[in-house]
């Protein structure tokens, strides 16, 4: 644990404030007693996760879900609390007139409302000092011929660079992809290949956000972390886990192996260094676990995951790989991924004034009584704060 404590020191999670949020299918909404009905308790909740576990100071906004008057005076209360507002992800998904697409609509005035709406997301990110516009895109088509998609990733990389020229110099833009949905034929932005394309030409400060249940069963998603960070264009990752679809359940639940397989090229490539900016965020939806203990799950799934990867023997690994060792090779990775790092961690934390088992220090605080008690008619993932 000595030689990794600093490591684990540095680490740290940006959750989403959409996770306090009542979510749902498109089969119904489940409330939870307790859900916030602002921002500022959306960060409240989000304060006690890093309370408990020291992993999570940053929390990612999503606009206008989030929406407020003042937003120096956010900042400063979420200070208060003891975080930082992070990323803005902006919102082209929900308004009337995006039904067709927004940055890759055939329409110029529905783009330009698009661009708009990214250039407010900056303004934004400048009085609040966030450094990462997030841009994930509901464009596409779901009948072939529906639309011309060759001339809309002409429109969508001018939109793009219409955003990008009004980048603050410490300002970042990420291109989120995901294979389908809501689009089923077509999507503008279906996969890594596609946002590196756009944010390669766009200049240094675009970059690739990988959210780890976009992509078709079967993929090795670890394969993309390397390329990415090879080429330095990770700007970010959504993490979360998925059995089916975009299920944004809790991370590393689904497959922990995977977790940790990609966590692992993110070490190989250097992601861990805080100077490669590699943001690590959760995408999640909690809809019908607790929320705050949900998060709290997610971030410890992360930080046990990066404590095997850690502690994996990297010399000894690439000696094994250099010799054609097949399944000597493949036993030290595994000897790592089966590691089990709790009990160490739990003492780890315990010497940093944290509790060792967070998750029930905050069952046992009261918490979620508290919160049903005082707020009373919570709200949907954004929609409704
Ligand atoms: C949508 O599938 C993406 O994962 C986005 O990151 C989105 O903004 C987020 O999931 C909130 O709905
Ligand atoms: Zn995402
Ligand atoms: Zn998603």
């Amino acid at each position: 644990m000595d030689t990794i404590s600093s490591q684990l020191e540095a680490q740290v999670i940006e959750v989403p404030s959409w996770a306090y949020g009542n979510s749902g299918t498109r089969f119904r909404v489940f409330g939870s007693p307790g859900t916030p009905r602002t921002i500022q308790e959306k960060l409240a909740d989000a304060a006690q996760v890093n309370r408990f576990t020291g992993l999570s100071p940053k929390v990612a906004l999503h606009y206008p879900w989030d929406k407020v008057d003042d937003w120096a005076g956010l900042k400063a209360y979420a200070e208060e609390l003891g975080l930082e507002l992070g990323t803005v992800n902006s919102n082209t998904f929900q308004d009337e007139a995006y039904k067709f697409g927004s940055l890759a609509h055939n329409d110029p005035k529905v783009r330009r409302k698009a661009i708009d709406h990214h250039l407010e997301c900056l303004e934004i990110m400048n009085e609040i000092g966030s450094t990462d516009l997030k841009i994930w895109l509901a464009d596409g088509t779901n009948y072939p011929g529906q639309g011309d998609i060759r001339r809309r990733q002409d429109w969508l990389a001018e939109s793009l660079a219409t955003i990008y020229a009004e980048l603050g110099a410490e300002q970042r833009l990420v291109l989120e992809y995901k294979f389908f949905e809501p689009a089923f034929y077509h999507t503008d932005v279906p996969d890594w290949g596609t946002s590196f394309a756009h944010v390669n030409a766009l200049g240094d400060k675009a970059l690739v956000c990988l959210d780890t249940g976009h992509h078709a069963p079967g993929t090795n998603i670890e394969f993309i972390v390397a390329q990415l960070l090879r080429l330095g264009k990770l700007g970010s990752f959504d993490f979360n886990s998925r059995f089916y679809a975009d299920d944004d359940l809790v991370v590393g639940a689904a497959d922990p192996f995977q977790l940790f397989r990609i966590l692992w090229e993110v070490r190989r490539g250097g992601g861990f260094d805080p100077a490669t900016g590699v943001a690590f965020m959760l995408d999640q939806c909690h809809n019908i676990e607790d929320k705050v203990p949900g998060q709290i799950r997610s971030v410890l799934n992360v930080q046990e995951m990066t404590a095997r990867v850690l502690l994996l023997d990297a010399d000894e690994l690439a000696a094994a790989q250099d010799a054609n060792d097949v399944l000597g090779a493949n036993e030290i990775l595994m000897d790592a991924f089966y590691t089990d790092v709790r009990p160490m961690l739990a003492e780890w934390r315990e010497s940093r004034g944290l509790p060792g088992n967070p998750m029930k220090a905050f069952a046992e605080s009261g918490y979620l009584a508290k919160i049903a008690e005082e707020r009373v008619g919570g709200a949907q993932a954004g929609w409704g704060a």
